[in-house]
């Protein structure tokens, strides 16, 4: 009955109103800064959904990338040279470091890393839709490093100016490193193409007529269809949209797979000049909202690695607090050792 009367004092500009225009004046800043293409850091004041959005969005992209290890990780015991095994292995655990700057950067926002894990573990959170799809010949490696890791950096570069400055910072380091992946998987898709045999060649078309569709998939649903793209890109974390973004993917690669000698499978795939873009067909829709629902090839598979991984490497996190704890004992110990002696000098 008596807290009845804060509701009171609220509307008529009471106690609260100081914290209200306080609000207002940050808000106002807040979105100063977004219009004029500024970068917001961790310690900035910002809108609640604001940092919803971008928790949501890193900690994504952060299980995407722990995830996208997984399918390559299937064929680190069979790449068919030593160079090609040390060029996966150093792929694979450059993807692990992504996920490691992508969950810093989302913790920077007030989550912890365990709330994150717990979530995509319990199947909560969403990964990229791509990681839900097979990889049943060495081709894939090859088709995953070149349209995977290529739709990827086409994703991601305009990341590097998201607003949010430690995203943006992450964005620059994985970019760099996603180029490097993009190249490795072209350049062994060539030496199939132009060394193999007629079965190797045939293996690298069936995987590009398997990954294509799922690789334009992977910029999420048409910008009409998109829940966040209106608001994200009105906070200037997403700077290009999802069709914008397919469409110069689709552009760029039309003409990597001549020189590869491979085709598309979309009989619809060709060059309008009234657009100066490429027409592509339908994309399947349902396909992807049902692989996103955790009905993909894949998606069970992938979760009980992750929750055997994190279960399997619960001795290492005990170890690793256990070891923690016992250093800051005995610094805690040395340091009263050291005010004891020091006292000591100051009495004598
Ligand atoms: N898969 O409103 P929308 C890598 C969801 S890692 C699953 O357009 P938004 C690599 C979306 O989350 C690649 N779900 O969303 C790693 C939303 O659902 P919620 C990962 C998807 O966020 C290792 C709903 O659909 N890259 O390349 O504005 C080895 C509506 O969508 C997908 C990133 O994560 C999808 N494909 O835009 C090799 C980049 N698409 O959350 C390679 C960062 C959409 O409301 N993320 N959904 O339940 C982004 O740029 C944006 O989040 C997206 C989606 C463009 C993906």
């Amino acid at each position: 009955m008596y807290t009845q009367s804060m509701d009171t004092m609220a509307r008529e500009g009471g106690d609260n109103a100081p914290r209200v225009m306080e609000d207002a004046a940050l808000q106002a800043r807040f979105d100063e800064r977004i219009d004029a293409g500024g970068f917001i850091e961790a310690k900035d004041w910002m809108p609640q959904d604001y940092r919803k959005t971008l928790i949501r969005q890193i900690s994504q992209h952060a299980h995407s990338e722990i995830v996208g290890m997984l399918p390559e990780g299937n064929w680190v015991t069979r790449a068919p040279t030593l160079k090609r095994k040390s060029i996966l292995l150093a792929k694979i655990q450059d993807e692990g470091g992504h996920g490691l700057y992508l969950y810093a950067a989302a913790e920077t926002l007030g989550v912890s890393r365990d709330e994150l894990l717990a979530a995509l573990h319990s199947g909560k959170a969403k990964y990229s839709s791509i990681f839900n799809y097979p990889t049943l010949n060495w081709a894939d490696v090859g088709v995953i490093g070149w349209l995977v890791d290529g739709a990827a950096i086409m994703n991601q570069v305009p990341l590097c100016r998201c607003s949010y400055a430690p995203y943006a910072r992450a964005m620059i380091r994985v970019c760099r490193e996603e180029s490097f992946h993009q190249r490795q998987g072209y350049d062994a898709l060539l030496v199939m193409m132009e060394q193999g045999t007629d079965a190797q060649r045939a293996m690298v078309q069936d995987a590009v007529n398997r990954w294509w569709w799922p690789c334009l998939m992977m910029f999420g649903p048409h910008d009409g269809d998109s829940t966040h793209s209106a608001q994200s890109m009105r906070w200037g974390i997403k700077r290009i949209s999802n069709d914008d973004l397919r469409q110069k993917f689709v552009d760029a690669t039309v003409q990597q797979a001549q020189v590869l000698g491979v085709t598309m499978p979309d009989p619809d795939l060709r060059w309008n000049e009234e657009r100066q873009h490429h027409d592509f067909g339908k994309i399947d829709w349902d396909e992807f909202w049902r692989v996103v629902g955790g009905d993909g090839a894949c998606n069970r598979e992938r979760l009980a690695m992750r929750v055997k991984a994190w279960d399997d490497g619960a001795w290492v996190r005990d170890a690793a607090s256990a070891y923690a704890t016992k250093q800051a004992a005995r610094l805690a110990d040395a340091q009263a050792a050291q005010r004891q002696a020091e006292q000591h000098l100051q009495a004598a």
